[in-house]
């Protein structure tokens, strides 16, 4: 039977065992299933913050809609719109804070930040990313954050996803790793801005989450 490996053939770099870690650059790395452990909690996490901020399609600032669904969670939430992109602490769809952050993203956060390096980590933001079949990001960096010191801590869940990362301009060259259930990227320091993005999602319809893919981004924004 083909597994979620296989289907990625000879493009992804395969460093697949379950608590394995694939170095995407001196400080960044993939900690593979790290989030396995907590994925109940972290479920229950982003229906708690979706029934209060449901995920939307925002607009960029140059016109286009995002392919990827978002919302956010903890003190500050990553907006954008045609004035740009920001971190506020309304939620502009319902008028209200954004919803506190689930505790099982703080514990996971806060650990994986310290596997990779970065003990003390005291994140304000999660940015909580929904891929359908066809959805992508282009590449980016992110840098509307205050103060770039702090690592960001991605986890991933349901259908996996070819991560690119790239240098610190846009037209460096981008390798690509595969991202499946319950891995954890946390990148900082000296990888801080490299540019980074996610290929269109195949449907690879995943036993728990179906045809979406669940990605959340842990930070400290303010
Ligand atoms: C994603 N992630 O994995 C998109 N940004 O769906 C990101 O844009 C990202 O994974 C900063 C750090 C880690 C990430
Ligand atoms: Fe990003």
């Amino acid at each position: 039977m083909a597994t979620n490996l296989d289907l990625f053939g000879e493009d992804g770099d395969d460093g697949a065992a379950q608590g394995g870690r694939v170095a995407l650059g001196p400080q960044s790395v993939v900690l593979r299933g790290f989030a396995l452990p907590l994925v109940d909690a972290l479920l229950a996490g982003v229906d708690a913050v979706t029934a209060q901020a449901p995920f939307r399609h925002m607009e960029t600032p140059g016109g286009y809609t995002m392919s990827v669904a978002l919302t956010n969670c903890g003190q500050l939430g990553w907006t954008s719109d045609a004035r740009g992109y920001r971190y506020a602490r309304i939620d502009p769809l319902s008028g209200q804070p954004w919803p506190a952050m689930p505790q099982a993203f703080m514990q996971l956060a806060q650990a994986a930040a310290a596997e990779a390096g970065f003990p003390g980590f005291e994140p304000d933001a999660c940015l909580v990313n929904r891929y359908e079949p066809g959805s992508r990001l282009s590449l980016h960096q992110d840098r509307n954050e205050r103060d770039y010191g702090a690592p960001i801590v991605s986890v991933s869940l349901g259908m996996p996803a070819m991560f690119l990362f790239g240098g610190d301009q846009r037209a460096d060259k981008a390798s690509r790793t595969p991202l499946f259930h319950g891995d954890v990227v946390v990148w900082g320091g000296v990888d801080r801005l490299r540019y980074h993005g996610i290929m269109p999602i195949k449907d690879l319809p995943h036993p728990r989450l179906g045809s979406q893919r669940i990605n959340f981004t842990i930070r400290r924004a303010g």
